[in-house]
């Protein structure tokens, strides 16, 4: 039953309480011990499996896609004393800074009119959390992110707004439209004739997670979001929830994909939720997985990908998708590497 307990409780409290109309205090006892029982009852051990490739063991930098460029920078700051933030923000701003990434920052794909727009979010071990979408001309939009969360009394910026705040606080403005990328969208013109269409992707985002020596655990991610969306689309990489989620009692989560799906069923909090209740990072990914493939049939979308990561705080990970195709870099005991995600559907 994937109900939280408590809700769940209280709906099968409510439904037999009304159906005796409550009667009287014998059979209220006999409620109390079904509940009682229902609560105790072992969870299937399904919600335990673990990924083929987990281990236990801290520090720990886990990030979507082959980024092994990314933990790499993000365990070299854990290594010179930085913390988890500064090793996530380091991360991220590896594929941000690379032209031939085409998903992220510099070199990212524009939007339908020709506008490289960037959205991301960063969160740290105490809850704390900042983020920016729909932001123009700034190659490391995490570090804008970042100043958002320690800098203002705001989670997230927007736009104009965004830029304005991040030539406050002194980052340069550049021009993020590669020549590669400018080509792609100009072919993309003449084939899809200015239509928006849902399911293009390319899939490269980056989420990264890092749990480091003394158990704190931070995330980030950041993209240029879907290629050649409609302008001002904002998906799920910088909303908390969605594109990641970290709560350092229990777990942290991170996605790529389809944001709409992913926002649409908060992808990245219902994980950590379900670590919190017991299931592995592994089943919390696989059921957050089957939730986005509920949404997609109820939505009558065909074509999609999201993939989920999960590191919970002992540094135990999980790693699942939609299809075929998604991988990520795991760096843990001194071996940074790339592993072939699971996933629910064949095609
Ligand atoms: C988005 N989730 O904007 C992002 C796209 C993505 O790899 O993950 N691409 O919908």
């Amino acid at each position: 039953m994937n109900f939280p307990k408590v809700f769940y409780l209280r709906e099968v409290f409510f439904n037999i309480s009304t159906m005796f109309n409550r009667r009287d205090f014998v059979r209220s006892s006999v409620l109390a011990a079904l509940a009682t029982a229902v609560s105790c009852k072992p969870k299937p051990t399904s919600v335990q499996k673990s990924n083929p490739h987990s281990k236990k063991g801290k520090p720990v930098v886990l990030a979507t896609w082959d980024n092994r460029n990314a933990t790499t920078a993000a365990m070299k700051a854990l290594q010179e004393g930085g913390s988890a933030l500064d090793a996530v923000e380091a991360g991220a701003r590896v594929p941000e800074a690379d032209p031939n990434d085409t998903s992220v920052g510099y070199g990212g794909f524009p939007d339908r009119d020709g506008h490289v727009t960037l959205d991301a979010c960063i969160m740290d071990h105490r809850g704390n959390t900042g983020a920016v979408c729909f932001l123009e001309g700034i190659k490391h939009p995490i570090s804008v992110a970042r100043k958002v969360m320690e800098q203002t009394p705001h989670n997230m910026l927007c736009g104009s707004g965004a830029l304005a705040f991040a030539r406050e606080m002194g980052f340069p403005e550049e021009n993020l439209l590669t020549e590669k990328s400018r080509r792609a969208w100009e072919q993309w013109l003449e084939e899809k004739e200015y239509r928006p269409v849902i399911n293009i992707e390319r899939h490269d985002t980056i989420g990264i997670l890092a749990l480091d020596a003394q158990g704190k655990l931070c995330g980030a991610c950041t993209t240029s979001g879907m290629a050649f969306k409609m302008s001002g689309r904002v998906g799920d990489s910088p909303i908390i929830g969605a594109g990641l989620f970290v709560d350092s009692q229990v777990g942290g989560a991170c996605a790529t994909g389809l944001g709409e799906l992913v926002t649409q069923t908060l992808g990245s909090f219902l994980i950590v939720e379900l670590m919190r209740q017991g299931y592995s990072p592994q089943a919390a990914c696989e059921e957050a997985v089957v939730r986005i493939i509920n949404r997609a049939k109820a939505a009558g979308v065909e074509e999609y990908q999201a993939g989920f990561l999960a590191l919970s705080k002992d540094g135990e990970h999980g790693a699942y998708a939609v299809v075929k195709g998604f991988n990520y870099a795991l760096y843990q005991n001194e071996q940074n590497r790339v592993y072939e995600a699971g996933y629910k559907l064949s095609l």
